[in-house]
């Protein structure tokens, strides 16, 4: 009976301790820093058993995080980015893909820096906007107080002296740009930590995106093209351990701060790996990507599944991972609840989770759900209808439906990530359930991402953009020192 009692009290104690320590997350108002590589998968980390590269900082990220190990984003960079800042699926507001029309926000939406704001977070960008250059859809016009961007894709991707849009000026700035944009975030920290306000930092890195063989430091692709890779694995090698470095210095300061007690850093991708381009001795060559099988731009398991990894000291259990089936739509509520805010009638009608109960109970039990993936890509002659099975990919927490090259692929994950046995043949109920659940999707989503969208106008800004940028012109702006 003594036994029972006590077994008894222990389990309220736990659970009284986890409903609490959920309670407490909430309207905690820490700070928030997003960092999000760019092109990166899980196989570019010597954590997850890469021996051509070396990511140090990386794995001391990992191993002091929690980490979701089941955590989708879109198949590319704007639909991705379309997402975080907005809560819902990328085809909601006809962020399909990564050009023409396609990766810009549409202007007035409500975005997850215009809640941040409202919860009295400083809020700033520093990095890869990507969401379209006109007035409305700006990271000024989007909830940020301070920007510090490469515009776009097209626009920004050469790292040497990178030309940025600093609150909506124009600076050449001086260096390579993942320092530049780390330095600039750490000298803006300097003086947002001052203030009584939280911050919200939003940091998508261009790193370790391509182009590979020009505007990077040779000397530091020597190694890799010593042993006889081509300019797509040395130079992508060589962006990924100087973001490493980069992150190393990053959390250095932060910690030498004393900021992470009240800081909750956040390190995602946007999507899987680039896979294609790869050489050794002149051959093709298959790089390592931890056991996936496809990457960036696809719908399989390694176009989407990302790392995801949450460092809050002594609030978020180090090395403990998280396999629930999680995606980017939920960081908008779960920062909503962070900072300890409700939904108005200006938010958004997000679609996520708030993750916050998984970090607080191991216990805590998450109810399935369906994630939707589509590549998307069409040209902006083409019928949208034809796309719907084109490249598309629906996910519970045990399988993925796949519809690729006109097949259907399903795959069991539950007990191989990398499993690639298509058993549709022999799980008929499941496909034709799957699929009902796709279709149903589709229809809802079909209307907006169909939508047709007004031109890209061309900036007045642009040509003195693309006149900054050339080598000749030498760079002007230095981080300021922190
Ligand atoms: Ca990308």
């Amino acid at each position: 009976m003594k036994i029972i009692t006590l077994l008894t009290f222990l389990l309220t104690v736990s659970l009284i301790t986890a409903a609490d320590q959920s309670q407490t997350l909430k309207g905690n108002r820490p700070n928030i820093i997003v960092i999000m590589s760019d092109d990166q998968g899980l196989g570019d980390m010597s954590l997850s058993g890469n021996t051509l590269v070396k990511t140090p900082h990386m794995d001391a990220f990992y191993a002091n995080s929690t980490r979701l190990t089941d955590f989708h984003v879109s198949p590319s960079c704007a639909p991705t980015r379309s997402v975080i800042m907005t809560g819902k699926h990328e085809f909601m507001h006809g962020v399909t893909h990564t050009k023409y029309a396609r990766n810009r926000i549409p202007a007035g939406l409500g975005t997850i820096a215009h809640e941040m704001k409202r919860a009295q977070y400083q809020t700033a960008i520093f990095g890869k906007w990507h969401l379209g250059i006109e007035e409305g859809r700006r990271p000024q016009d989007n909830g940020f107080d301070e920007s510090f961007v490469l515009p776009s894709g097209g626009h920004g991707m050469f790292n040497m002296n990178p030309v940025m849009i600093h609150n909506g000026k124009l600076v050449k700035c001086k260096g390579f740009s993942t320092e530049v944009i780390m330095g600039q975030t750490l000298s803006w920290i300097k003086s947002a930590k001052e203030k009584k306000n939280p911050f919200f930092i939003y940091l998508p890195t261009p790193a370790p995106h391509g182009p590979y063989k020009e505007n990077i430091p040779a000397e530091w692709k020597t190694k890799w093209l010593d042993q006889g890779y081509n300019h797509n694995v040395a130079g992508r090698y060589a962006l990924v351990e100087d973001l490493d470095t980069q992150l190393g210095r990053f959390m250095k300061q932060l910690n030498a701060w004393k900021l992470m007690e009240n800081t909750l850093v956040i390190f995602i991708t946007d999507n899987g790996p680039n896979t294609g381009g790869y050489k050794k001795d002149g051959k093709a060559h298959k790089l390592y990507h931890a056991g996936f099988s496809k990457g960036k731009g696809g719908v399989f398991e390694g176009s989407t599944r990302v790392p995801s990894f949450w460092q809050w000291k002594g609030v978020f259990e180090a090395g403990r991972d998280i396999s629930k089936l999680t995606a980017h739509f939920d960081f908008f509520p779960t920062f909503m609840e962070l900072a300890g805010i409700k939904p108005v009638a200006s938010t958004p009608k997000y679609e996520g989770r708030s993750l916050l109960p998984l970090f607080s109970d191991p216990q805590h039990k998450w109810a399935d759900r369906y994630l939707y993936f589509n590549t998307g890509k069409w040209e902006p002659e083409d019928d949208v209808r034809d796309y719907k099975f084109k490249s598309a990919a629906i996910r519970n927490s045990k399988y993925r439906l796949i519809w690729y090259k006109d097949q259907e692929i399903l795959l069991n994950l539950e007990e191989d990530m990398t499993n690639l046995d298509n058993i549709a043949s022999s799980h008929p109920e499941i496909v034709a359930t799957m699929k009902a659940e796709y279709e149903k999707w589709w229809e809802g989503v079909y209307p907006h991402a169909s939508k047709t969208l007004p031109p890209v106008v061309e900036q007045e800004w642009e040509k003195a953009f693309y006149q900054l940028r050339k080598h000749e012109v030498a760079p002007t702006y230095e981080v300021p020192a922190f």
